[in-house]
């Protein structure tokens, strides 16, 4: 291993032991609700988040590579117009969009303290040592924790902050955590600082559908790789091969849903929850709500988190958009 400066590198984890029980917590809850559901985060184990990285470069996904047009084209102006000196990314990953708003900051000159807060320790420590190499002079403190309870414990701010949540990921949230998530950010942001969101946005429903569908079969693996998880992590015996990919946008509510659907009748164990599930032939698990917004729509759940839209920039196309807003 590299030998680090502790003065510039930082990472504090908050998970603690009940964190390792939410897989087992949510399936105990989802298998045993009529209308049988997973939630999202759980679709990213290893050989999950390989999938999503390959599905971030199928021609139908639209989204990776339009945010980060945006923000190529936008960075300059976000960061003229934000006078951030510290950068805070929520759900980071590794980190490869937040690059293009580094850059713009180290040009700048303003750029002091990188804040990445993950779920994943190694993810965290990975990209802390990276970044501190690639922009000599910035520091990092890292959060390890889940940005919806652990936002309170951010380094006390060296100046403006830029908060960013990135890659339409807020969509997962249904209507009323995505307010409450807001809310809690609110909460934490001080009035010089912003706050940079990328929401995917509301269009033609095929459009939609392909990017949750693709042709290579990339998203319907993904979607199937949490039974894999389950069988795995909690020795349930999931066929695999008797569940099939559903994806489809629900016009009214204007989100995509992705489901399993049991091809036939069958029985499922979960060993671990001491847990026996029916599945009646074509019943349907949810795995995935993922919201698109129009601007009205994101303009009025920002004001209701007391947060005022300052600026929305899009693609010329109009499938996605990075929004800029502070304190209302
Ligand atoms: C990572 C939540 C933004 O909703 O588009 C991709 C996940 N699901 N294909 C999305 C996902 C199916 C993605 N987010």
């Amino acid at each position: 291993m590299e030998p680090i400066l502790d003065s510039t590198i930082e990472v504090r984890s908050y998970l603690g032991p009940a964190d390792e029980r939410t897989l087992a917590d949510d399936v105990l809850d989802g298998l045993t609700r009529p209308l049988k559901e997973l939630p999202p985060k759980h679709l990213y184990d290893a050989r999950g988040s390989e999938l999503f990285d390959a599905i971030c470069e199928l021609p139908e996904y639209y989204q990776t590579r339009t945010e980060r047009l945006i923000l190529r084209t936008q960075a300059q102006t976000i960061v003229a117009r934000t006078s951030a000196v510290e950068l805070v990314e929520l759900g980071s990953g590794s980190a490869d969009k937040t690059r293009v708003l580094l850059d713009a900051m180290e040009a700048a000159r303003t750029l002091r303290r990188y804040v990445p807060v993950d779920v994943s320790e190694t993810t965290v420590h990975a990209v802390a040592e990276r970044l501190v190499e690639e922009y000599p002079g910035m520091s990092v403190h890292g959060v390890v924790g889940d940005f919806e309870r652990h936002l309170t414990h951010l380094p006390s701010p060296l100046g403006p902050r830029l908060f960013v949540f990135l890659g339409g990921t807020i969509g997962n949230f249904p209507p009323g955590s995505r307010r409450r998530f807001l809310r809690g950010l609110r909460k934490v942001m001080g009035p010089d600082d912003h706050l940079l969101l990328g929401t995917d946005l509301v269009k033609d429903p095929r459009i939609i559908e392909a990017a949750y569908d693709d042709s290579a079969g990339v998203t319907a693996q993904f979607n199937l790789n949490v039974l894999h998880v389950l069988n795995r992590e909690l020795g349930a015996n999931f066929d695999v091969d008797r569940f099939e990919h559903v994806a489809f946008f629900d016009r009214k509510r204007e989100w995509i849903e992705m489901r399993l659907r049991a091809t036939e009748q069958q029985h499922v164990r979960v060993e671990a929850l001491d847990l026996d599930v029916e599945f009646a032939p074509r019943e349907e698990l949810r795995t995935e709500i993922s919201a698109k917004f129009t601007p009205e729509r994101l303009r009025s759940d920002l004001a209701a988190a007391g947060l005022e839209l300052v600026e929305l920039y899009t693609d010329p196309n109009k499938l996605f958009t990075v929004s800029l807003s502070r304190l209302g």
